[in-house]
């Protein structure tokens, strides 16, 4: 197994309140200097997920545009904006979140059981996410709850063609209530039925963090950790701040000879033109 290991950030997420979870990053400010902080421990890719001067949600497009350029200004992180969001926004509102321009973009292909809600992604939204990602030059991150998201994908791309770039990147999401579990028998299964070339890192939500990660590696995958997915480090013990996360990453990405990647080589990895360095120290 060769080749690093892309490590993205997902800090803050739309499920969390700033209320119950202080270290959460929702201000420019705390997002900026977790980007920085995060960047120089290894993390290459920020999912980000922006809120409001009330630290609640947002899609409003002013405010998404002001964080992405003051994380630009500070990191050369590839800025992955989520169009996600939260479980109630409207497809209009995650589709109008590509207008902020970001280097790259998720794209969940499908519907799925989020706790006591419903996250959904029916197939016209997949398909018109697709396009004007491929139209604007946005690279795609196709988040995968569930096993049949792949047999989405496939379908997707057989009707549609590959993303900007050319390189199709996943990320399994595991452990949602409502989407496939986060073991090593989940992930592995998933593995048959990634694209041809594909790249895919894995996620495992709450105490299923430390299980996929370790899954990932040995399987040649990447990761991606953040307050998004995980608030507890240890039983019993609260995460610190996201640098605590991507730190024990960069560990045990170090730990399986695959070290983290660098901005420059996780653009190049992404099909993401890579742009001038900004130095950033730990
Ligand atoms: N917040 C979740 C409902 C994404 O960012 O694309 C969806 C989510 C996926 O986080
Ligand atoms: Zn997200």
């Amino acid at each position: 197994m060769t080749g690093g290991t892309l490590i993205t950030l997902a800090p803050t997420g739309a499920e969390s309140a700033k209320a119950d979870v202080p270290a959460l990053p929702v201000t420019v400010e705390e997002v900026v200097a977790t980007a920085r902080d995060c960047q120089a421990l290894g993390a290459a890719v920020l999912h980000l997920h922006v809120r409001g001067a009330d630290t609640r949600p947002t899609l409003d497009l002013g405010r998404v545009r002001e964080v992405v350029a003051a994380v630009r200004e500070a990191t050369d992180l590839v800025v992955q904006l989520s169009t996600g969001g939260a479980v109630t926004d409207p497809f209009d509102a995650r589709l109008a979140v590509l207008d902020a321009a970001p280097d790259a973009a998720s794209l969940s292909l499908g519907t799925v059981n989020f706790g006591r809600d419903v996250f959904s992604n029916p197939w016209d939204l997949i398909v018109e996410l697709h396009t004007r990602m491929q139209e604007r030059g946005i690279v795609p991150e196709y988040e995968v709850f569930d096993l049949g998201h792949l047999a989405t994908l496939a379908r997707l791309l057989d009707r549609y063609g590959l993303p900007h770039g050319g390189h199709v990147h996943v990320d399994l999401v595991m452990g949602v209530p409502g989407g496939m579990p986060g073991t090593t028998a989940a992930l592995a299964a998933c593995l048959p039925f990634l694209p041809p070339g594909a790249t895919f890192a894995a996620t495992g939500v709450g105490r299923t963090s430390l299980p996929v990660m370790l899954a990932a590696l040995s399987a040649g995958g990447h990761l991606r950790v953040g307050m998004e997915d995980t608030l507890t480090y240890a039983p019993g013990e609260p995460v610190r701040d996201n640098a605590q996360l991507v730190a024990r990453a960069a560990g045990l990405a170090r730990i399986a000879q695959r070290p983290p990647l660098s901005t420059p080589e996780a653009r190049q990895l992404l099909g993401i033109p890579v742009r001038p360095a900004v130095e950033v120290s730990p």
